[in-house]
C-alpha cells in the first residue's frame, strides 16, 4: 500500500517553482521551500523531545506561519495535532492535557508557566509567540531538517481535535490522515480550484475551518496564501483586490456588508466567496450578491466530519440552503429511529463517507451511541432535503449556541452558573445578534441581588471559561418556564427574548 501521510499528498502538489510564495504575512513571506525546511527542522525538534509516532502534541499558540509549520511538521513525524482556542483559560487546557496525555505542548510565552502547573514531568512545554519566537523556534533554529516523512497507513490519527458535549465534558474528534486527504481533494475539485488563485485566509488555524477547509485548499492547489492574524475588515478591503478566493462565518460577511468602502471595485480579482460553520441569513446572502456582484457559496460541515455539503459551483447557489452531500458523502435525513423519512419533511441528518472521523479519543461509549448499526454518523443538525438530494439544514437537536462560528454547548455555562452560591438554576441560550449570529445568554433564577450575582458571575465565569462562551447578557427570572414533564422550555426562552440584541 503506498504511504498515506498526508504530507506526501501535499508536497506532490508544491509548484516547480518552490521559491514560490505560500504564506505572504505581516513579517514578511514564506515559500514552499521555507515550508519543506521549516516543517522538517520542527519535525527534528520534536522528535528530539521525545515525539514518535502517534504522540499527541497540544498546540494552544496565536495564529502565525509558524504554527502552520508546526502542523505540518507533525504530519511528518506522524504525531497526532491538537490545536486549542487560544481564548480557552489554563482551568479548561487542563482537561485537554489530561485528555490527551501529550508528549508536547506548544504554548505562549505568557502562559508557560500556567501550563506548567497543569502538565505530568513527562511532558515537554515549549513556546511560540504570535512574532514567531519561542524556545520552540530556539530549536527549529538548531535542528536539521529531518528528512524522513513518518509512514502512515491511511486510519493512522493526523489529529484530534476537541468539540464541546452536551453534558458539558468536550469530546476529541478523530481525524485521521485519510479523513483528511479525501475531503481536501473533494473540495479542491468541488470548489475548482484554478492556477493562480490567491487564497485570503483571516480565519482561526484551531478550528476545521481556517486549518483543514481554506489551507488544505490552498497547499492542494500551491497556491499562495493572504495570512492574517485575524479578521479584521480595513485589512480584508485592502486585500481582497489580490486575492481569488475568501472563506469565512457569516459574521464576516455582515461585517463586510457594513463597511462603508466595501464595494464592487473591491472584488473585482475575485472568483469565490464561501460561507459556513453557522448558518448564513438569506438577508446577508441577497445584500451581499446586490452589493458585490457575488454569489456567497455556502457549506456546511463538522468538526467531526470536515466538510458534508456544499452548494455547487456552476448550478444555483440558494440561500437559506447548504447545496448538496459531497462526491463520496451520503446523507439521508431521518427519524430518531434512524429511519429515512420523505424528502421535505424535517428529521436529523445522518452521514458517511471517507471523510467521517474514526471515533471520539477514549470515549467508546460515546463514540457508540452517535453512529447508527450500519454505519451513519447521526450529526445533529435538523435538516430537509429536497427530492433532487438538496438540504437545508434548519435547525438543532442537540443544545448548541454558534456565536461567530465559535460553538457553546450550553450545559457548560449552567454548571458553572449553578455552582454559585445564591443562585438556585439558570438556562444559557443562544439569541439572535446581528453581528455574532446568536449571543449566548444566561436567564438566571436567584434569591439575591441581581447586581450581586451578575457580578460573581462575570467574576467566576471570566477565570473558568473561554470569552467567547460567557454571556453577554445576563436576565433575572422569579422562574424558568418548564414543560408537564418538568423540563426546562428553552424554546419559550428564546421565543420570548427573541428581539434582546435587535
Ligand atoms: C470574539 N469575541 C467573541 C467572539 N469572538 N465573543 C463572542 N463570540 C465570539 N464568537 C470577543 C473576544 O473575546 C473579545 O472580547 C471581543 O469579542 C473582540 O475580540 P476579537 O478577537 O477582536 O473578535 P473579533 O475579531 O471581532 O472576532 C469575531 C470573529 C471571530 C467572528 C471574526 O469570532 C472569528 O474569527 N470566528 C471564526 C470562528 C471559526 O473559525 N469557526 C469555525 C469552527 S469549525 P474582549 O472582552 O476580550 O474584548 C466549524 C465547522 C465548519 O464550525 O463547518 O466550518
Ligand atoms: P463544529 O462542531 O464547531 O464543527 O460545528 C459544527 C456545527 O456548525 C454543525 O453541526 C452545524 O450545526 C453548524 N454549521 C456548520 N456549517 C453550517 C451552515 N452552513 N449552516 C448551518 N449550520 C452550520
Amino acid at each position: 500500500m503506498p504511504d498515506k501521510n498526508l504530507y506526501h499528498l501535499f508536497r506532490s502538489r508544491f509548484p516547480a517553482d518552490m521559491d514560490a510564495t505560500f504564506l505572504e504575512h505581516a513579517r514578511g513571506s514564506t515559500s514552499f521551500a521555507d515550508l519543506d525546511d521549516q516543517s522538517a527542522r520542527l519535525c527534528h525538534a520534536l522528535k528530539t523531545n521525545g515525539v514518535t509516532k502517534g504522540d499527541r502534541v497540544i498546540v494552544q499558540v496565536a495564529k502565525s506561519p509558524e504554527a502552520v509549520m508546526l502542523y505540518l511538521a507533525c504530519l511528518r513525524a506522524g504525531a497526532v495535532f491538537i490545536p486549542l482556542n487560544t481564548a480557552y483559560t489554563t482551568r479548561e487546557v487542563a482537561y485537554f492535557v489530561q485528555d490527551a496525555g501529550p508528549r508536547v505542548v506548544v504554548c505562549d510565552p505568557a502562559t508557560k508557566a500556567d501550563i506548567a502547573t497543569i502538565c505530568d514531568t513527562g511532558t515537554a512545554i515549549l513556546t511560540l509567540d504570535t512574532n514567531g519566537n519561542g524556545t520552540l523556534i530556539d530549536q527549529m533554529k538548531s535542528s536539521s531538517p529531518d528528512p524522513e516523512i513518518t509512514p502512515s497507513k491511511p486510519d493512522d490519527l493526523a489529529a484530534i481535535l476537541y468539540t464541546s458535549g452536551t453534558t458539558g465534558r468536550s469530546k476529541g474528534a478523530m481525524l485521521t490522515h485519510d479523513n483528511l486527504a479525501a475531503n481536501a481533494l473533494v473540495l479542491h475539485e468541488y470548489w475548482q480550484w484554478q492556477p493562480g488563485d490567491v487564497l485570503l485566509h483571516a480565519l482561526p488555524i484551531f478550528h476545521v475551518h481556517g486549518l483543514f477547509v481554506a489551507l488544505h485548499c490552498a497547499l492542494l492547489n500551491g497556491s499562495q496564501v493572504i495570512f492574517h492574524s485575524g479578521f479584521n475588515v480595513d485589512a480584508i478591503i485592502r486585500d481582497l483586490p489580490r486575492s481569488t478566493v475568501l472563506m469565512g462565518v457569516p459574521t464576516f460577511y455582515t461585517r463586510l456588508l457594513d463597511a462603508p468602502n466595501f464595494t464592487a471595485e473591491t472584488c473585482r480579482n475575485m472568483r469565490l466567496f464561501i460561507s459556513g460553520s453557522a448558518p448564513l441569513l438569506p438577508e446577508t446572502f441577497a445584500e451581499f450578491e446586490t452589493l458585490s456582484g457575488h454569489i456567497i457559496l455556502e457549506r456546511y460541515g463538522m468538526t467531526e466530519a470536515g466538510m458534508i455539503t456544499s452548494n455547487p459551483y456552476d448550478g444555483a447557489r440558494i440561500a437559506g440552503t447548504v447545496g448538496y452531500a459531497l462526491p463520496g458523502v451520503t446523507a439521508r435525513v431521518a427519524d430518531e429511529n434512524g429511519q429515512e423519512i420523505p424528502h421535505g419533511e424535517v428529521g436529523i441528518l445522518e452521514i458517511t463517507g471517507p471523510n467521517v472521523f474514526a471515533g471520539y479519543w477514549q470515549m467508546p461509549e460515546k463514540t457508540a451511541e452517535e453512529f447508527r448499526g450500519d454505519g451513519f454518523f447521526i450529526t445533529g443538525d435538523m435538516a430537509t432535503m429536497e427530492p433532487d438530494g438538496r438540504i437545508s439544514i434548519v435547525g438543532r437537536a442537540k443544545d448548541l449556541i454558534i456565536t461567530g462560528g465559535y460553538n457553546v454547548y450550553p450545559k457548560e455555562v449552567e454548571i458553572e452558573i449553578d455552582n454559585l452560591p445564591g443562585v438556585k438554576e439558570s438556562a444559557v441560550i443562544g439569541l439572535p445578534h446581528p453581528d455574532l449570529g446568536e449571543a449566548v445568554t444566561a436567564v438566571v433564577v436567584t434569591n439575591e441581588t441581581a447586581d450581586m450575582i451578575q457580578n460573581d458571575i462575570n467574576e467566576v465565569l471570566a477565570i473558568k471559561l473561554a470569552r467567547f462562551k460567557q454571556p453577554q447578557k445576563i436576565l433575572f427570572v422569579s422562574e424558568l418556564p418548564r414543560n408537564t414533564m418538568g423540563k426546562v422550555q428553552k424554546k419559550a426562552l428564546r421565543e420570548q427574548y427573541q428581539d434582546l440584541y435587535a
